[in-house]
């Protein structure tokens, strides 16, 4: 397999994070989103493959081009089930779901880079900036503390989607110097996850396009 990823993306982030839960191999593109000539997500042979110019996109080992993170983190769960990632309980499943739906549809677009520049164009200057990204992702976090359980991963001993979410969400809240003291469960995650080998490797720190 082949991913397009940028090392700071958190939705590239996920799926580096789903491909090493699951042991899969692949080869890492990287598309850099901030190139001084302009982000090559912008320029034409990107487009080619992703019209909507985002990453991460994923090339299959059939060759089949997918997009949109959780979409590509869905076809690996079916495509690979052998380390799932979702709870064999229902129930359950739907609160891991919940937890991705969350970060992936009401926190992470919020922040994302072409809506930040958006904001700026209308004139907002970088604390207004900055306070915005920070309601957003404190809103969200406050809701996943209150929703995953009380010891392990999100859901229990091992990780699985809820935690593939939200570890790039820490990350991202990180980068914008926001504290996670509010967030005690979220913080036994995190501390979990941070030693796990999957977690290191998928880390923005550990890839090829990171700034040596
Ligand atoms: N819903 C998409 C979001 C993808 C996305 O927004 N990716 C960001 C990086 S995390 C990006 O490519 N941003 C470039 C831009 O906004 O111009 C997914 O989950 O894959």
């Amino acid at each position: 397999m082949e991913l397009f990823t940028y090392y700071r993306s958190t939705s590239s982030y996920r799926v580096r994070i789903a491909l090493a839960l699951k042991g899969l191999d692949y080869t890492a593109l990287p598309v850099n989103l901030i190139a001084p000539q302009g982000g090559e997500h912008k320029q034409a042979a990107y487009l080619a493959l992703n019209p909507q110019g985002r990453v991460p996109a994923l090339r299959t080992d059939e060759g089949a081009l997918l997009i949109q993170s959780p979409a590509i983190i869905e076809y690996l769960e079916e495509r690979y089930p052998q380390v799932p990632l979702l709870s064999s309980d229902l129930v359950t499943r739907a609160h891991e779901r919940a937890v991705a739906a969350l970060i992936a549809c009401d926190v992470h677009p919020l922040h994302n880079v072409s809506v930040l520049n958006h904001l700026r164009q209308l004139g907002h200057d970088e604390p207004q900036v900055l306070q915005w990204i920070g309601h957003w992702i404190s809103q969200g976090l406050a809701a996943v503390e209150q929703w995953v359980g009380d010891d392990g991963y999100c859901f229990g001993p091992a990780p699985g989607v809820a935690d593939v979410y939200l570890m790039p969400q820490l990350y991202a809240a990180e980068r914008f110097n926001l504290s996670l003291e509010a967030y005690p469960r979220i913080r036994r995650v995190a501390a979990l996850a941070t030693q796990h080998p999957a977690f290191i490797k998928a880390h923005p720190a550990n890839q090829p396009d990171t700034p040596k």
